[in-house]
């Protein structure tokens, strides 16, 4: 059975939701956020980086969330959750496959610059241009999204839960409001209309 090598709150989620929308079955190593416990020599084996998600799945060992969710629905997708290749969808789908870590980034840096470099270090002047560039991201997402249903057109792609794992990182810290970007947050409501996200959100 797969392994997920997950922590709650973060990319790995991406991973989670995947397999239970493909329903695959998988056993979850939850883990703390903690340096310690991320960075054993086990834990970079599975992970160089030191991060989290990574699967193993019999011989195969992943990390990227990116890389294990094209993994999957190249293993076990039969087609599901992708578009045509070729197609103008497909297109779509690989720009916000890569375009979603782009998001994700920016926020990343808006979390570094208020809760991981020392207190005295935190100020509004390194913060401020980090949650600047993290809300020009979302609103580039905002206006290419437009109104379709979901991010490549009117089918649910993986592409959406890449991209919405990355709304819910924004939401920690306010990125982006309902107001600067209407469309993406009425996609992320129906995306946690979806069972599969509803079971890869339990503890
Ligand atoms: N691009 C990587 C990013 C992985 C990543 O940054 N993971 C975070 C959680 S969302 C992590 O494990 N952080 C632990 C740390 O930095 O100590 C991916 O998509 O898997």
């Amino acid at each position: 059975m797969i392994k997920l090598y997950h922590v709650r709150g973060t990319r790995s989620f991406r991973v989670r939701w995947l397999m239970e929308e493909l329903e695959i079955p998988y056993e979850l190593i939850t883990m703390p956020l903690d340096e310690k416990v991320l960075r054993t020599p086990e834990m970079l084996a599975r992970n160089p980086f030191g991060k989290v998600p990574a699967i193993e799945d019999g011989a195969v060992t992943l990390f990227e969330s990116g890389a294990i969710v094209e993994y999957l629905l190249e293993t076990y997708g039969e087609g599901r959750l992708q578009p045509e290749k070729g197609s103008p969808e497909w297109l779509r789908y690989l720009q916000w496959m890569h375009g979603s870590e782009t998001l994700a980034n920016f926020v990343g840096v808006v979390l570094f610059t208020t809760m991981r470099i020392p207190e005295d270090a935190r100020s509004d002047l390194i913060s401020d241009p980090a949650k600047t560039r993290a809300r020009f991201a979302f609103a580039a997402a905002e206006k290419d999204l437009g109104d379709r249903a979901c991010i490549c057109g009117t089918e649910f792609t993986a592409a959406d839960i890449m991209v919405t794992w990355a709304l819910i990182f924004g939401s920690m810290f306010g990125i982006p409001t309902t107001d600067e970007c209407p469309n993406l947050m009425a996609s992320w409501d129906r995306m946690k209309a979806r069972p599969a996200y509803q079971r890869a959100m339990e503890d």
